[in-house]
């Protein structure tokens, strides 16, 4: 049984988080989602997100490429997310290149590219321009 393990806001859920999730589910048996919490949103990007904590994970957990989720409190507890869940393999988006290759001790890491052209950012100022 190889367990995946991946995290993200996936705020204003979109075709660039699903991609991810099957991409990431491909790698193994079993994926399971940190989804970073409202507070934890707010100190890595200033501003909470756009749906709040509950309705993200109800969306992640709705996504069938995902076995099961739980909620991300700090950026710095991921060696204890990873041991908790029994994590082979941590899986993240290219913009996080090198940022956890740390973890390559306890778990093979893999960053995979991004979906170009979509991100929250950018569909905020879209809406916001309508
Ligand atoms: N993503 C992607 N393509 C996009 C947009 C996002 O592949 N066009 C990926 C990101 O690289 C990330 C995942 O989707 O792996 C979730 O993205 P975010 O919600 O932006 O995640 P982030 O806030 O960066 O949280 O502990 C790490 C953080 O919690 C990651």
């Amino acid at each position: 049984m190889k367990t995946i393990i991946t995290f993200g806001t996936f705020d204003v859920f979109h075709v660039g988080h699903l991609n991810i999730l099957q991409r990431a589910s491909a790698l193994g048996d079993r994926l399971i989602v940190g989804v970073s919490s409202d507070e934890l949103n707010v100190r890595k990007k200033g501003r909470y997100p756009v749906y709040d904590q509950d309705d993200r994970m109800a969306i992640v957990a709705g996504i069938k490429y995902v076995d099961a989720i739980f909620l991300e409190e700090s950026l710095e507890r991921k060696a204890e997310y990873i041991h908790e869940y029994q994590a082979d393999v941590l899986v993240m988006g290219d913009d996080w290149r090198g940022r956890f290759d740390h973890f390559a001790r306890q778990l093979d890491v893999v960053y995979l590219a991004r979906t170009p052209s979509v991100s929250t950012t950018s569909l905020i100022e879209v809406i916001k321009k309508r």
